[in-house]
């Protein structure tokens, strides 16, 4: 062998092996479970046509821009040649092209179109499923541009945002805008209310000028913005609070000398993740403004905002769990370990079959958010599907996010020592996904939002959540009955848990929201999963996915809650957490 020159790894030979790599497919084709959804709730031949279509654009040449945004991020240049100050965010030619892309291809036309009914919003939703994993987190000012969008029809559209409205819904790419959502400053992300020193200075035309500093704008390389601050009376005196922030409407823009109009880029975040995309640190210098809102009236205005911005939140979370799995058994059709593929290996398969269960639950659970919200924007929503959808926005966002970093993380795993190299393009997924459950609401925020919403609305929105029409068919399919008496006996324990938590003070509800909510998320997606598993087109893993799902403590609220956890606690955990004792 050595004398013929086959002796591997000497010299220049690195060895004949090569793995091959996981291949991205069409993402539309490869996903039984939104192939499914979409034949059972809108069986158009034009939308399959449509998401086909991308989905092999997306494989094909998407991916690759979406790499390219990642490898080449945004950079901000501060001053031209000759020392004029120009805070110019220079991004890639992909990230550019997405722009165009998603204008093109309307995503987030398709929301306003309206072209199919009630179904519209799953329809532009299933699109930017499969696109988002690919985008180079274009989805991000997409999410944002679709909550201004909403938040300027809801507020009615006339001057002066009448153009911005039919900029931020066109098809067309030279007219397309994006818009930013600014809201957190340094004092504060989730309390606004109290986190919120800009201010707005009445101009004697009726506009304003802001001034203040804005301290995390995603996508700054937008168009325009709904920002909030507070107006400022002829002595320079404010309202504190919430009560008194207003919204406001601003297109960024340059002067003759080049310069932005009222505002200064201090600087770009340096970033875990998202670094496709420029988020800025920015200085209102009195940027020009205009009030949308009543005054005093802009957190509840902008809530909209954030109820779109949210549920795309969602949509990518379980695009992320999905992508990454469709990567990962591609690739255990490839890779082989202990002289069989990994596919062949029964512990292996059982592990991607855990993270296939977990997809597979947001991605019901987000689609309907997506179906209430098409239906409250048609017009036909009930008194129940509205409640529902308030209830279920902060609770999708929430749960989602949250699985969206363990899948990818388990993922990531699943390639082993590859899963961990960068050019690989993997580890990306798994960065991307840990800002999930951080912004538009912390995990904790957003539990406290569930409650307030739960206490707003006298119980009612309980009431809509326990109606239990979705278990009605699952009756007659008997394979499913163990996960249908998971689900009703996990409502009735958390019908018990309400009715004691109605008796107690409200700190005992506040250490009880975060499980709440995961009981809420729990419990809704068993009925879901069971509920699609009881289609007549469903497959028997339709099946084995809602048993699944429902072999899970279902009401973990309802556990702690036997357990006194709400009861006395706050003391042991500070005092745990702060322990400096050493006997
Ligand atoms: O993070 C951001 C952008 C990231 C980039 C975009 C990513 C998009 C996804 C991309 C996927 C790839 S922007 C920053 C986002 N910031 C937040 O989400 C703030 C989190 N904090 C909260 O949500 C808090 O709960 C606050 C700020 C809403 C709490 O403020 P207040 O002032 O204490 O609010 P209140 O008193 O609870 O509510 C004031 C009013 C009430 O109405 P009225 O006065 O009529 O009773 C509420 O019912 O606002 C109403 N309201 C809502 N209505 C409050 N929240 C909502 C809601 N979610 N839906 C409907
Ligand atoms: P804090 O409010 O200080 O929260 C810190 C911790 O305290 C969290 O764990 C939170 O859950 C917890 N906490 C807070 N209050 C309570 C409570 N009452 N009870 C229990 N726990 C609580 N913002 C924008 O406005 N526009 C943007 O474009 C934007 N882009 C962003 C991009 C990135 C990459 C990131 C990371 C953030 C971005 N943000 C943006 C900001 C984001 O929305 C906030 O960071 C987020 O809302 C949290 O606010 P905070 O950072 O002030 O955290």
């Amino acid at each position: 062998w050595e004398a013929a020159g086959y002796l591997p790894f000497t010299r220049a030979r690195i060895g004949s092996f090569f793995q091959e790599n996981p291949v991205l497919k069409n993402p539309f084709l490869e996903d039984a479970l939104l192939r499914g959804y979409l034949k059972r709730h809108l069986p158009q031949e034009g939308i399959f046509s449509d998401l086909s279509a991308f989905g092999e654009h997306v494989a094909k040449e998407v991916d690759g821009w979406g790499r390219e945004c990642e490898v080449n991020p945004p950079r901000l240049v501060h001053f031209d040649p000759w020392g004029r100050r120009v805070d110019h965010i220079v991004t890639s030619l992909a990230w550019k092209r997405m722009k165009d892309l998603s204008a093109q291809e309307g995503l987030v036309a398709i929301g306003y179109e309206r072209s199919f009914g009630e179904w519209s919003r799953v329809y532009q939703m299933s699109k930017l499923y499969l696109f988002s994993p690919s985008s180079g987190l274009y989805t991000c000012p997409l999410a944002m541009t679709d909550g201004a969008a909403k938040v300027i029809q809801s507020i009615g559209v006339s001057q002066p945002v009448e153009e911005a409205y039919s900029r931020l819904t066109t098809r067309q790419p030279e007219r397309f805008w994006t818009s930013g959502q600014w809201m957190t400053e340094r004092q504060g992300g989730s309390d606004v209310g109290n986190g919120t020193e800009t201010v707005a200075v009445p101009q004697t035309d009726g506009s304003y000028k802001l001034h203040g500093f804005k301290w995390f704008t995603s996508a700054t390389d937008a168009d325009m913005t709904l920002t909030l601050a507070r107006v400022q009376d002829q002595t320079g005196a404010t309202i504190p609070g919430s009560k008194g922030l207003s919204l406001f409407y601003a297109e960024v823009s340059r002067d003759e000398d080049g310069r932005l109009r009222g505002i200064e880029v201090q600087r770009l975040k340096d970033k875990l993740g998202t670094r496709q995309m420029p988020t800025a640190e920015l200085l209102l210098d009195g940027l020009p403004a205009h009030r949308l809102s009543v005054e005093g009236r802009g957190v509840a205005s902008i809530a909209n905002m954030l109820t779109i911005t949210r549920i795309h939140n969602s949509i990518s979370a379980a695009a992320a769990m999905r992508r990454v799995l469709q990567l990962a058994r591609d690739y255990a059709s490839r890779r082989t370990a202990f002289g069989k593929l990994l596919k062949d290996h029964p512990l292996h398969m059982q592990t991607l079959a855990r993270m296939e269960v977990e997809s597979r639950g947001a991605f019901l659970l987000v689609m309907d958010v997506c179906r209430l919200l098409g239906r409250e924007e048609s017009g036909v929503a009930t008194e129940h599907d509205a409640h529902l959808l308030r209830l279920l926005t902060p609770v999708v966002k929430l749960y989602t996010g949250k699985q969206a970093v363990a899948v990818v993380s388990e993922g990531l795993e699943s390639f082993g020592g590859q899963g961990y190299i960068e050019d690989t393009g993997l580890p990306g997924i798994l960065r991307d996904a840990q800002v999930l459950s951080i912004w538009e609401g912390t995990t904790n925020v957003l539990s406290l939002d569930v409650l307030r919403c739960v206490a707003r609305s006298s119980g009612m929105v309980l009431h809509a959540y326990f109606d239990q029409s979705l278990l009605a068919g699952a009756s007659s399919v008997s394979a499913l009955a163990p996960a249908v008496k998971t689900v009703v006996d996990a409502l009735s324990e958390l019908e018990e848990f309400v009715q004691i938590a109605a008796t107690r003070a409200p700190s005992y509800l506040e250490l009880a929201a975060r499980d709440l909510a995961y009981s809420l998320a729990r419990i809704y997606t068993g009925a879901l999963l069971i509920d699609h598993a009881c289609w007549k087109g469903a497959s028997p893993s339709d099946t084995y996915a809602a048993l699944r799902w429902c072999e899970q403590d279902l009401c973990p609220v309802a556990q702690n809650q036997r357990k006194g956890h709400y009861d006395s606690n706050t003391s042991l955990d500070a005092a745990l957490i702060f322990d400096q004792s050493v006997q």
